[in-house]
């Protein structure tokens, strides 16, 4: 169960993100309307939402999920791959000492989007990908079994973040698009196989039995509820724009 969530409002500044689709350029003022009915959906699944003031430095720092790793034991502090992303950790170890008393931090040449990092139970599944490197990688499964804790290496094809395309939802259940769903690593998992054509529902985040699904999918919102879970839409196009999706726009703990 989570009982927290970090956010981050969006940055004035946020057209200026890294993106690599052809959405146009994301509306501030609708952006802004989105992240208020994010947090509210985040509230009404029981979390205690911390706001972080936005940072006009940082247009991507509104995805604040790259740029830390929450565990039950410990706080880990990334090295975003992307360059214009790397300031966004200046804050964290002042932001997450409020919540963790152990905080770790990965080095470079390691570097690492908390994107890539998919928690299951104890375990947690690393994508190597255009942001996260194998040093980085590595770094944090030292660290997570200084903690009791696992991880393991996922090499990712297509796509952005390794959560872009894959998500657990306890009990045994995962959401999976493309490259993931016959992935040999996630055999054991019963797979919630989501179509091409509605990969970007493929994001979604469990919060304490509830699913938030992305706004638009209907395919997919139908398949998770029919595996059993409450499902709530919420619109996340402004964010799309720049290649970010649910779990992106939040640090759940
Ligand atoms: C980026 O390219 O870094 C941002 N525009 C989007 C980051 C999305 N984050 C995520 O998937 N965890």
């Amino acid at each position: 169960m989570f009982s927290k969530a970090i956010v981050c409002l969006p940055s004035s500044n946020m057209a200026n993100g890294l993106t690599a689709s052809n959405l146009g350029r994301p509306d501030f003022t609708n952006a802004l309307h989105q992240h208020g009915q994010y947090v509210t959906a985040l509230e009404e699944c029981g979390l205690d939402v911390t706001i972080l003031d936005a940072d006009d430095n940082y247009p991507d720092s509104v995805f604040i999920e790259d740029a830390a790793l929450l565990t039950p034991h410990c706080a880990i502090i990334t090295n975003p791959g992307a360059v214009s992303r790397k300031g966004e950790i200046e804050k964290m170890g002042t932001v997450l000492s409020q919540f963790f008393s152990s905080i770790e931090k990965i080095n470079a040449p390691g570097t690492l989007e908390a994107g890539d990092v998919m928690m299951v139970g104890n375990h947690y599944y690393i994508g190597l990908s255009g942001r996260t490197n194998k040093d980085g990688a590595e770094q944090l499964i030292e660290i997570l079994k200084r903690y009791g804790l696992s991880g393991s290496i996922i090499e990712l094809e297509n796509v952005l973040h390794l959560k872009t395309g894959v998500a657990y939802l306890e009990n045994n259940n995962m959401v999976a698009c493309g490259e993931f769903i016959s992935h040999p690593d996630f055999k054991k998992y019963n797979i919630i196989a989501i179509d091409n054509d509605e990969s970007y529902g493929a994001n979604c985040i469990w919060i304490n039995g509830n699913v938030l699904v992305a706004k638009g999918f209907p395919k997919t919102k139908e398949l998770i509820e029919k595996a059993g879970y409450s499902t709530r839409e919420v619109d996340v196009s402004e964010f799309r724009k720049l290649d970010g999706g649910l779990s992106c726009l939040s640090l759940r703990f």
